[in-house]
């Protein structure tokens, strides 16, 4: 999978391009194309020239530039840029938090070469002394922005790793003589971040399974070769287990290799109450004798439990709900009707609602709702009320067009600092979604932000809160905001809070999506699309709430239309 890699690559040279004060035109378009590129489905190695160009956001030059990374690995503009940029800009720059106008204030003074160079300096106050722009605050947050490099390092969000895992088993697939062939570990689990990809397999000639997994073009290093069993490191960074078992130990390994660790010992210390030994070989009874292991069942059957589903593996109450007979009916993919949360064109998305429309209506979908965010959000090109009010009559138009689908008129709505929406009741009134969310401010107070959140609850006209803790995977720490606070008012406007589905938000976590739901709190499943391709993220929503144990009766989005605005707009009647 190229795609990956040429996603970095020219988000790298727009960091490159920004450090240098480039063209802004430039360095947002490739910007642009890496997002694009990242969420493009399709593996771009194999594209053509024409085909590529048909991406959105890459014209004439991106795609030549596509074509050589395809080819060569890299491209040479960028690696002529990278020679011109000293490697400690880049080092600056890739500090959560650090912008380039900052990041050059700070190299023009101190030439850094190391992330603990920096560290002592911001540590001293040194560069508050020497470098003019720099405050306190900004040294506590490099200080705390290299605390989230140094703990990020290794895990990678789930979104980038389960690509890469997919490209291995594909791949293998292909090439190897394999039988069964299975994602274990965390990722089996859809936990939000990776440490590495555990992978089994059955076969009858391992050894040729091994060599064939080490000479893989994804492998860097080899760190382990063994007759059924090896370890290497892709050249993506993160690393990789791959384990050939025999076919009646498959289930036992499958179960053992899934983990949780937790999950497991609560296994085999039921099992040896019953008399049984439970490993990754099989079930063995009192005199040693294997009494099963070819299928994950056979191990919860042993014990007297239906197979609980990976997501669930956690030990936070699975055993004891199996045990009763209680697990949840989990949602599933093909539960959603609908999306909730999806830019167009007008703001800064790619599509048009009827191309939208016309995608979701291929997923089998009945339902999305057009968002796109209102006018504070400069950045983001925001709508204003006149441009709203436009989107809204060209909405309506394209509705009578469409049969059996509906196009909801919906905003993103800022929540501005000093608590307001950005846009009158007048407007949102109009509009059958109003998703608020915090697009500023990240670095308010806990009191100040809670605040700003709670008083949109409060607006009759606000559906949902979508990403309410504003973090970033292992890019930005969540805002200090009392989530307790936000459940509470959540459960008491009958607001629904989402659970954004982008990979690097993944916010709500499964933790505080099972507390709202717990509390009753409507609950929403949104990609927030900004072009065609993301719907696919619509899956990793759905694992946070198969993790947060949710059923499709707990997601607003698996209602058909009329019952789903129902319950987002009971509160309008009650708060009124
Ligand atoms: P990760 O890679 O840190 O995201 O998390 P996992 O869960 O994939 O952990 P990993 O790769 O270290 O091991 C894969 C599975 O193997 C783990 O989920 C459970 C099992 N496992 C590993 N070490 C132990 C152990 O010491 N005891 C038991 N019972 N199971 C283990
Ligand atoms: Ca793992
Ligand atoms: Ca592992
Ligand atoms: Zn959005």
């Amino acid at each position: 999978m190229k795609n990956s890699e040429a996603a970095r690559i020219f988000s790298e040279m727009a960091n490159i391009l920004d450090l240098a004060g480039e063209n802004p035109f430039r360095i947002r378009a490739y910007r642009r194309a890496a997002m694009v590129i990242e969420g493009l489905p399709r593996d771009i190695a194999g594209m053509s020239k024409d085909e590529l160009k048909k991406i959105p956001g890459i014209g004439e030059d991106l795609a030549s530039k596509l074509l050589e990374i395809v080819e060569t690995g890299t491209c040479k503009a960028y690696e002529a840029a990278r020679r011109k940029s000293p490697a400690g800009l880049s080092l600056l720059l890739s500090i959560p938090g650090l912008g380039p106008k900052t990041a050059r204030a700070i190299y023009e003074k101190f030439p850094i070469g190391s992330i603990d160079e920096l560290e002592r300096l911001a540590a001293g106050h040194r560069l508050k002394a020497a470098v003019p722009k720099i405050k306190d605050k900004t040294e506590q947050n490099i200080l705390r922005g290299i605390e989230l490099v140094r703990k990020g390092a290794g895990r990678r969000p789930l979104g980038k790793a389960l690509p890469v895992a997919q490209d291995i088993i594909s791949h293998l697939r292909e090439k190897a003589p394999v039988k069964q062939l299975q994602i274990a570990g965390s990722l089996r689990r859809w936990k939000e971040t990776i440490g590495d990809i555990d992978i089994l397999a059955t076969s009858d000639d391992p050894e040729r399974v091994m060599d064939i997994f080490i000479h893989l073009p994804q492998v860097k290093q080899v760190l382990a070769r063994g007759d059924t069993k090896s370890t290497v490191i892709l050249a993506e960074g993160m690393q990789a287990d791959l384990r050939v078992v025999e076919e009646g130990s498959f289930g036992a390994a499958l179960c053992y290799f899934t983990g949780s660790k937790e999950h497991n010992i609560r296994l085999r210390e039921m099992g040896v109450k019953r008399g049984f030994k439970i490993n990754e070989y099989g079930i063995f009874d009192k005199k040693g004798k294997k009494i099963g292991g070819g299928k994950e069942e056979d191990v919860y059957r042993v014990l007297g439990l239906p197979l609980i589903p990976p997501e669930l593996r956690e030990d936070s109450g699975e055993i004891a709900a199996a045990l009763s007979d209680k697990l949840p009916k989990l949602i599933e993919l093909d539960d959603i009707r609908g999306d909730l949360h999806v830019h167009t064109k007008l703001s800064d998305g790619h599509n048009t609602a009827l191309e939208l429309a016309e995608a979701a209506i291929a997923r089998g979908w009945a339902y999305i709702a057009v968002t796109d965010h209102s006018k504070g959000l400069g950045i983001a090109r925001g709508l204003s009320v006149e441009r709203m009010l436009e989107e809204i009559a060209e909405i309506d138009a394209l509705n009578r067009k469409l049969k059996g689908f509906r196009i909801l008129k919906g905003v993103e709505v800022d929540i501005r600092s000093d608590n307001t929406l950005d846009l009158p009741d007048e407007v949102l009134s109009k509009l059958d979604i109003v998703n608020a969310s915090v697009h500023s401010g990240f670095r308010q107070t806990s009191e100040k932000i809670t605040g700003r959140i709670t008083a949109a609850m409060r607006n009759p006209f606000v559906t949902t809160i979508s990403h309410p803790t504003g973090r970033l995977l292992g890019e930005r720490d969540a805002y200090q905001v009392d989530m307790e606070e936000v459940l509470r008012v959540a459960a008491d406007t009958g607001t629904a809070i989402e659970i954004n589905a982008f990979p690097a938000r993944l916010d709500l976590n499964d933790i505080t999506a099972r507390k709202a739901r717990d509390m009753g709190i409507p609950l929403v499943i949104s990609t927030d699309t900004h072009i065609l391709e993301h719907f696919d993220y619509m899956s990793y929503g759905v694992a946070i709430a198969r993790r947060a144990w949710l059923e499709p009766k707990d997601v607003v989005n698996t209602f058909e239309l009329n019952k789903m605005l129902e319950v987002l707009h009971k509160k309008r009647l009650i708060l009124k």
